[in-house]
């Protein structure tokens, strides 16, 4: 498979927990490169757009409040079938019922409150990515590492 962006977001509850470092050490250690990252407390126009698919959710108000309700961190992960490998990794979305070694299973008692999102599909990726990354900052070269002298 070639490489593939895939976007990622660190729920609110992630960041409030702490657990920032560790879930970004999971991707990491997987292979897949972290080629955006940032922190920020969505609008609720930016939070409605990524969910629409859920708009008619039972759900969906509380979804809102909750994604938006403190800061979260968006990443764009790049890497051999990304999507698929991300979505592995996070586990089941409800997250009492997700398995043990995913994040949702290791860190997470809650359907709602499930830590992380990752797209589900191709054409997801690309429409979630142009909704977090509007900006543009995504990037990411290899290059030998420069010493500083002295
Ligand atoms: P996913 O995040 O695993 O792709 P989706 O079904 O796309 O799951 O749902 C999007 C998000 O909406 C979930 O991650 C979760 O935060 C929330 N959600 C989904 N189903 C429920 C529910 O039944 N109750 C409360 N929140 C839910
Ligand atoms: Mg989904």
């Amino acid at each position: 498979m070639p490489a593939q962006r895939t976007l990622i977001l660190l729920k609110p509850d992630a960041v409030q927990r702490g657990l920032v470092g560790e879930i970004l050490a999971r991707f990491e250690r997987k292979g897949l490169r972290i080629v955006g990252l940032k922190q920020i407390v969505p609008t609720t126009e930016q939070a409605t757009k990524h969910y629409a698919e859920h708009a008619q959710r039972p759900f969906f108000p509380s979804l809102l409040s909750f994604i938006t309700s403190s800061p979260l961190i968006a990443l764009c992960l790049e890497g051999d079938s990304a999507i698929t490998v991300a979505r592995t990794l996070i586990g089941a979305t409800d997250a009492r019922l997700a398995a043990p070694g995913t994040i949702r299973g290791d860190f997470g008692l809650s359907k709602g409150n499930n830590l992380v999102h990752g797209s589900d599909s191709p054409e997801a990726a690309e429409r979630e990515l142009a909704i977090w990354f509007t900006d543009g900052l995504i990037t990411w070269t290899k290059v030998d590492t420069v010493w500083v002298e002295g």
